[in-house]
C-alpha cells in the first residue's frame, strides 16, 4: 500500500469538553472530557489509519505534551517521525455547549521554532517524501516559521516524487499555492484571499476554481460547510452534496475530508471515488464526540448518500 505522510508543524493535544451549558463569565462543570493527539495533520493521520491507509505522522513536537502525542499515536498503531523542539506542544481546547449545540475553540500558540529546526524538518521531508505517495501538510504555522515554509516543503516533497496536499489558511496558503500542491481545500473566505476578489454568487466560486486549476493545482475543493463543496479536477467542475446529519462535533471534519481524499488518491482510485470518500468521511466525523475520528460503518453508509453532479 502507498504511504501517506502527514505533516503537522504545530502539533497539539486536542481536549474536547462536553458541558450542559458553557456561559461566559460563569463556572461550568464538565460532564465528559476527551484528550487525544491533534492538530490538523495528526487528525488526518488518525482518520487515514482508521480507513486502512498506511500512514506516518511528522511535524514538530515539544516537551511532555510532545512525548504524550508520540506515545498515544504509537498506542493507536500510527508510526511517527517528528522533529523535537524546545518548549511545549500546545493544547487546543474545544468547549461544547450541549444545550445550545455550540462549539468554542481555544487554540494555544505552541512553541517557537528555530532556523536549525526548520532545516532539520526540510531534510526530514525530503527523506519521508521519497518513500511516500502523498505528503499532506495541514494546519497553521508555528511561531518562528516563515509564511513561505509550506511552499518550500511542498517543493521538496514534489522533487522527491510525492504528491503534495495543502490545508492551511492566510499567508501560509497564499504562499503555499505558488508551489503548486496537487490538492487544496480552501473555504470561501480563503478563496477570496487567494484570487483577490469577493465571491458574490456560486458561479464566482466556479471561476475561482478554474483560475486556481490554471495556476497548476490539480484538485481544488472549495468547502461550503454542511452544504458540501464545489470541486475542480481535470479541467472539470463538480457540485458535491454531503448527506444531512445531526452533528455532534464538527471539529475535525475538514481533516477527515483530507484523510478520505488522501487514502483514495494513494490507492489509485478515480477522482469521483475520492471526492465521495472524502465527503463521507467529513460527514462521518461530525457524528462522533471526538475530533478527527470516523467509524468505518458510518463512512460506508454515508458513501451511498453523497451526491456528485458535473457542473461543466
Ligand atoms: O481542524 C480541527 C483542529 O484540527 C483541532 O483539532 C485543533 O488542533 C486545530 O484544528 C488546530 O488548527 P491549526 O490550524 O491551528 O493547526
Amino acid at each position: 500500500m502507498a504511504l501517506i505522510t502527514t505533516v503537522t508543524l504545530n502539533a497539539a493535544i486536542d481536549k474536547t469538553y462536553y458541558m450542559e451549558k458553557f456561559p461566559l463569565g460563569k463556572v461550568s462543570r464538565v460532564s465528559t472530557m476527551i484528550s487525544v493527539p491533534g492538530g490538523k495533520g495528526i487528525n488526518v493521520a488518525r482518520v487515514a489509519h482508521q480507513l486502512g491507509g498506511e500512514v506516518l505522522a511528522s511535524g514538530f513536537v515539544g516537551g511532555s505534551n510532545g512525548a504524550y502525542i508520540v506515545k498515544e499515536l504509537d498506542k493507536s498503531g500510527i508510526s511517527s517521525d517528528f522533529v523535537e523542539v524546545e518548549g511545549e506542544s500546545r493544547l487546543c481546547l474545544n468547549m461544547i455547549d450541549q444545550s445550545e449545540s455550540t462549539s468554542t475553540e481555544l487554540l494555544e500558540p505552541g512553541p517557537v521554532i528555530t532556523g536549525e529546526q526548520i532545516a532539520e524538518m526540510k531534510a526530514k521531508i525530503g527523506l519521508l517524501a521519497a518513500k511516500s505517495a502523498i505528503v499532506a501538510f495541514s494546519g497553521s504555522l508555528p511561531k518562528g516559521a516563515p509564511a513561505s515554509l509550506y511552499a518550500e516543503l511542498i517543493g521538496i516533497a514534489k522533487a522527491a516524487g510525492a504528491q503534495a496536499f495543502l490545508d492551511t489558511s492566510g499567508d501560509a496558503l497564499l504562499e503555499g499555492v505558488r508551489a503548486q500542491p496537487y490538492f487544496i481545500k480552501p473555504n470561501e473566505d480563503e478563496v477570496e484571499k487567494l484570487i483577490g476578489r469577493r465571491l458574490e454568487q456560486e458561479s464566482d466560486v466556479y471561476s475561482a476554481i478554474g483560475q486556481l486549476m490554471e495556476q497548476g493545482i490539480g484538485c481544488v475543493v472549495v468547502t461550503l460547510g454542511a452544504g458540501g463543496s464545489v470541486a475542480g479536477y481535470g479541467g472539470r467542475l463538480y457540485r458535491v452534496r454531503a448527506p444531512r446529519i445531526e452533528a455532534v462535533n464538527p471539529v475535525g471534519s475538514g481533516d477527515s475530508f483530507v484523510a478520505g481524499m488522501a487514502v483514495a488518491t494513494a490507492a489509485g482510485r478515480t477522482f469521483d471515488q475520492a471526492i465521495r470518500l472524502a465527503t463521507a468521511c467529513g460527514t462521518a466525523n461530525a457524528l462522533n464526540v471526538q475530533a478527527g475520528d470516523v467509524r468505518q460503518d458510518d463512512v460506508e453508509r454515508l458513501l451511498e448518500q453523497v451526491q456528485v453532479d458535473l457542473i461543466s
